[in-house]
């Protein structure tokens, strides 16, 4: 959910602008006449339930222009506070009438190992009610309901443009070089150009193109939309293109970010996002919040050997709908693996068990020489 703040003459006036920029969809929150410095003015918080191209969060002033500013951050703060109590209670209640004894042995065991191990109480419940209301699910095939999973692999994402998105330092540019190591060990004839959009940091930029020159690569960079128009005109020419994308800065949104640089309009481009469960809960959160945007397709777990619960992998799937395509059990570069079994994972959530590292594993997608 979007919420903004617009300021004008009056409401009539706000009103308008409130319906040009966030559409008839929006819902007036609140209005209020205000006086600043001498000046009268009406302002509307607003707030609609997807972001709109073009829309950046902020508030709008007098004038019109919209601008990041403190108020609305922490007006939005104040809502998710109060829907965060308003969902404790929902939880309290719900949980009250849970009843763990009506289900067998091994299922009330699995609920209680997940709880334990982070998952939030809401997905509790909403498992619990899934396996009452079928006496014949499993444990496991109402968790492959709630975290669903498809293999980072070329046949499970088609799409030429494969792009890696994430905070700082949670494995972007190692996870691109892997990736695009696997697609031309298993064509090696394959087109691949390596993209760094992160240009701000020289270290994974340089390391890119260093990978790009040892193993026959086309390297570009994108510093902004010309450079973007570039690689646009150039794509016909690759079989496969990898972008290393920046990380989003406080405030920001990966979807303004994309826009900024010209890539918003790149076709055929999946985003993956790149998350390590150690990262707390809210952290979690908002990550998802930042990171998210029309072209996200995925969720990597990276620095698994590094986390000693894995119950957010459950939380944050449940909260975005997002698959999971691969996880990620140390820095090397044979040390991840795309999820080609959901059985890899259910071992790392019950048995806190690694996946096996791609070249020890029998059947790993990109190794199996699927066309790029
Ligand atoms: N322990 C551990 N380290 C990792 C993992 N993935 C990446 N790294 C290391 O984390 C550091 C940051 O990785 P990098 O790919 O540069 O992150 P980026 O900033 O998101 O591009 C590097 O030293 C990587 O070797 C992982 O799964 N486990
Ligand atoms: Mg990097």
């Amino acid at each position: 959910m979007r919420v903004k703040t617009f300021r004008g003459k009056n409401t009539k006036a706000v009103l308008d602008q409130v319906k040009r920029e966030l559409g008839a969809g929006a819902v007036i929150l609140s209005t209020q006449s205000k006086r600043e410095n001498g000046i009268c003015f009406c302002e509307v918080m607003a707030a609609v339930e997807h972001e709109t191209p073009g829309d950046g969060a902020g508030q709008s002033g007098p004038g019109g222009g919209a601008s990041p500013d403190s108020d609305t951050r922490e007006d939005v703060m104040s809502l998710k506070r109060e829907w965060g109590q308003i969902k404790e209670v929902l939880l309290g209640l719900a949980g009250d009438r849970i009843d763990l004894e009506s289900l067998t042995p091994l299922q009330q065991q699995g609920l209680r190992f997940l709880e334990e191990d982070g998952v939030h109480r809401q997905v509790v419940i909403r498992l619990f009610a899934r396996l009452s209301r079928d006496r014949d699910c499993s444990l496991l095939k109402a968790l492959s309901e709630v975290v669903p999973v498809r293999a980072l692999t070329p046949a499970a994402f088609p799409h030429k443009v494969q792009a890696f998105s994430g905070p700082s330092g949670v494995g972007k540019t190692t996870q691109l070089i892997r990736m695009a190591l696997a697609v031309q060990k298993a064509s090696p004839k394959a087109r691949i150009c390596l993209v760094s959009a992160d240009c701000e940091r020289g270290k994974g930029r340089l390391l890119l193109k260093h990978y790009a020159q040892l193993s026959k690569m086309t390297f570009r960079e994108i510093h902004g939309p010309d450079d973007a128009a570039d690689v646009m005109a150039a794509l016909h020419g690759f079989d496969r293109v990898f972008v290393d994308l920046p990380a989003v800065a406080r405030g920001k949104r990966l979807g303004n970010v994309l826009r900024e640089l010209g890539m918003a309009e790149i076709p055929s481009m999946d985003v993956h996002l790149l998350l390590s469960p150690h990262y707390a809960p809210a952290q979690i959160d908002s990550f998802l919040d930042t990171y998210r945007t029309a072209k996200t397709v995925s969720l990597i777990w990276t620095k698994l050997d590094e986390a000693c619960t894995f119950g957010s992998i459950v939380n944050a799937a449940e909260s975005c709908g997002l698959p999971t395509s691969a996880l990620v059990g140390g820095p090397g570069l044979r040390d991840a693996a795309p999820l080609t079994e959901a059985m890899t994972l259910w071992k790392l959530l019950f048995k806190h068990e690694l996946p096996k590292a791609a070249q020890d594993a029998p059947r790993q997608g990109h190794a199996t020489g699927q066309a790029a």
